[in-house]
This record gives C-alpha cells, sequence and structure tokens, in this order.
C-alpha cells in the first residue's frame, strides 16, 4: 500500500540527509565552538543548554509519537525548534531544491494540485528560517516539517461512521454511488457486515437494474450475510426498488436500508438524472461516494460531480490495497471538502478501516512497504 509514495518521500528524507552531511545548514555561531549534544554540558555551555527546547525521543512508533505529541499540548516540529546558539538553520537554496522534490514526488503520486501547495507551504513554513536544535539532523528535521504538514491537510474532515448511525432515526437511509467498477457493491456488503456486529438489522436495496447480474451479485452478499433484500426485476426502475426497501424496512422496524445503484460515467445525463430521482424518493440520510484510489485524481473529479448532482456526505475510497500512489486517500477529502469514512483494502468483508488522519500517517511513515 502507497508503496511508491512512501519510497519517493523517503527519497526526500535523504535529501535531507546529505544537505546535513554538507552543513548547507547556518549556525549562530562558527561550528568548533559549537557543544555538541553527546558533551556532557560544559559550565559554560550550561545556561544555553537550558535554554534549548527538549528533544522528542528518536525511533518511536507514530502511535506513540502522536500520543507524545497530544501529552506535549500538541506541539511538533515545534518540540525540535531551538533558541539557543546550538542550532540550525537550512538555507534557502538548499530548502527551495528540496522543496522542488517534494513537490515532483507528491504530484508524480497524484496528489491533487492544492493539496501539493498546501503542504509544499506547510513544509515551508516549518522550514525556512526556523532554528533547529542541533541535537537532529537535516533529515529528521525535514522529516518532521513533511509529517506536520502532511498531518495538517488530513485532519480536517472526519466521520465517524459508526457513532454517526447509532445517533440516527430508523430506519437510516444510505445510498451508494460512483462510476463503474469502483466498488460500491462489495463495500455495501462490508458495511451490512459491519453494522451485523455492531446489533444493527439491514436491508439491502437492488437498485443497480441497469447491469445484468447486479441484482444476483448482491443476492448472493445479502445470502450470506443474513440480511433481507429488496429486488425487482430487470431493467424495473430503482426508484420503486429504494421507494419499496424504506416501506419493508419502516413496517419491520429495520435499523438500515443500504441502497445499490449502477454505476455511471458522470458524463452519462440520463443515468446521473435517474440517480437524482432514486435520491429524491429515498431521502437518504447519508450519500456515500466509492472511488476507486487506483483512479487518483480522477476519482476526485468523478467526486466533484457526483456531489454537484446530489449533495455527496462521505466518501469510500476501494482498492486501496493496490494502491501505489496514496494520492486520492490524501488529498480527495480535502479538495472535495467531503470527509472518507472509509477506506477498503481488499475483497473480504473484513477488509474495510475507518479513515483518519492517524490511519494514514502509520501506513505512509511508519508501516514497512509491502
Ligand atoms: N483489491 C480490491 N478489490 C476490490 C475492492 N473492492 C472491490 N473490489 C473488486 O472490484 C470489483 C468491482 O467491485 P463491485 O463491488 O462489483 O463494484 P461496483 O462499483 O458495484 O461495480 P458496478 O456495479 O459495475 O458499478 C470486484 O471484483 C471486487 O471484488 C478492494 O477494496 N480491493
Ligand atoms: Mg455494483
Amino acid at each position: 500500500m502507497f508503496d511508491s509514495l512512501k519510497s519517493k518521500l523517503k527519497a526526500v528524507f535523504q535529501k535531507g540527509k546529505e544537505l546535513d552531511a554538507e552543513k548547507v545548514y547556518e549556525t549562530a555561531v562558527p561550528e568548533k565552538e559549537i557543544v555538541s549534544a553527546e558533551t556532557p554540558a560544559q559550565p559554560v555551555a550550561a545556561p544555553i543548554r537550558e535554554q534549548s527546547t527538549p528533544a522528542l525521543p528518536k525511533k518511536l512508533s507514530r502511535k506513540e509519537e502522536i500520543r507524545q505529541r497530544k501529552k506535549n499540548g500538541g506541539k511538533r516540529a515545534e518540540d525540535m525548534l531551538s533558541t539557543s546558539v546550538m542550532d540550525k538553520k537550512i538555507k534557502d537554496d538548499p530548502l527551495d531544491d528540496l522543496l522542488d522534490q517534494l513537490e515532483v514526488t507528491l504530484l508524480e503520486s497524484d496528489v491533487a494540485y492544492p493539496v501539493v501547495q498546501e503542504i509544499i507551504l506547510g513544509v515551508r513554513n516549518n522550514l525556512a528560517g526556523r532554528k533547529y536544535s542541533r541535537e537532529y539532523t537535516l533529515d529528521e528535521i525535514v522529516e518532521i516539517a513533511v509529517k506536520d504538514a502532511v498531518e495538517d491537510v488530513l485532519a480536517v474532515n472526519s466521520f465517524d461512521f459508526d457513532a454517526w448511525v447509532i445517533q440516527q432515526k430508523r430506519p437510516t437511509i444510505i445510498m451508494f454511488v460512483g462510476i463503474n467498477g469502483t466498488g460500491k457493491t462489495t463495500a455495501i456488503a462490508k458495511i451490512a457486515n459491519r453494522l451485523k456486529k455492531q446489533g444493527l438489522s439491514v436491508v439491502l436495496a437492488a437498485c443497480d437494474t441497469f447491469r445484468a447480474g447486479a441484482i444476483e451479485q448482491l443476492t448472493v452478499h445479502a445470502d450470506r450475510l443474513n440480511v433481507k433484500i429488496v429486488k425487482h426485476d430487470q431493467n424495473a426502475d430503482p426508484a420503486s426498488v429504494a421507494y419499496d426497501a424504506i416501506e419493508h424496512a419502516t413496517s419491520k422496524m429495520r435499523d438500515v436500508v443500504l441502497i445499490d445503484t449502477a454505476g455511471r460515467m458522470q458524463t452519462n445525463n440520463n443515468l446521473i438524472a435517474e440517480m437524482k430521482k432514486i435520491a429524491k424518493i429515498a431521502h437518504p440520510d447519508l450519500k456515500i461516494f466509492v472511488g476507486d484510489a487506483l483512479a487518483g485524481n480522477d476519482a476526485i473529479e468523478q467526486a466533484k460531480v457526483f456531489d454537484e448532482a446530489i449533495g455527496v456526505d462521505a466518501i469510500i475510497l476501494t482498492k486501496i490495497d493496490t494502491d501505489a500512489k496514496g494520492g486520492a486517500a490524501l488529498s480527495i477529502a480535502k479538495t472535495i471538502g467531503k470527509p472518507i469514512a472509509f477506506v477498503c483494502d481488499g475483497q473480504e468483508y473484513d477488509d474495510i478501516a475507518k479513515f483518519d488522519a492517524e490511519w494514514m500517517m502509520e501506513r505512509l511513515f511508519d508501516q514497512p512497504e509491502d
């Protein structure tokens, strides 16, 4: 998962290491007068050491690091700042080179342009003109600066589906939309399984009456999961299937209706109009756009069109297990202003995970490459 992005980011950090070796940083006092961090404090250096901000312990796992950060009042790159003479300030030209390399890395990884710009600005703000404790090498400083900027981009728009669904009126109506083959039907089965485990009863609405085999596909999931499915014949009006499923759920006091819809290209006006009709009849409490992570920037463009058509509330990104680039996961929520509720990373019912900044940060920076 995200292997190509991870290794390119490592190369950016490596560049920091090279810069450190080349000593392309400015120091407040000449090198020879600086007391090494490892050297026990000399009488003359003692007051200076006291002024410097204590270092974060190295080699913390991401979780520990975040916990540590929270304990420290949410401070991050700031933890490594120094006000003493024992500090390092990266010079302007090498900083520009490093940011160029980071920009190319992010663009090649399908991160949306505005998000690339935001990350670059975040890193620049963390590095330009700021003085860091000499206890850190430049690659460590660059790494933390990049992590901070990425985390800031991810921190917006989180959505706790499990908590949300508990609080809704019954039946709760959830509609899934997206282009062909992105994984809508599979995601619905995964959500049905998840809801059942939460003790909620589920009705599936087979509103993909367009594609041959779609009703059978959902029926197989309903049988396996032992949940009710409401279906009509192929080519029936999908809005009437949704209506019947909601009627059924209401009369049987079921908790949640999951509406499967036919995949449609965002450019197909007839099918987009049909989708609007389903939404108008069903009044969904939540409209989820299901996007294929591999589509990168295209997934973001699709999400925008679906959002304009019916108003998307949240996103599920699928096939993240085969996505080397990570661009959609990193930038779709920020770009369209809707949260990623879940990511799907395989074809089994349990291959679904709640998405949040911590999940993404762990996968980008902590876990070894597959
Ligand atoms: N590797 C992987 N494959 C997935 C994932 N989600 C779905 N798939 C596969 O993607 C293919 C399409 O999934 P569907 O759920 O049928 O997609 P859909 O959006 O309902 O497709 P249409 O109904 O044709 O629009 C199937 O072969 C799924 O098994 C995932 O998270 N990872
Ligand atoms: Mg389908």
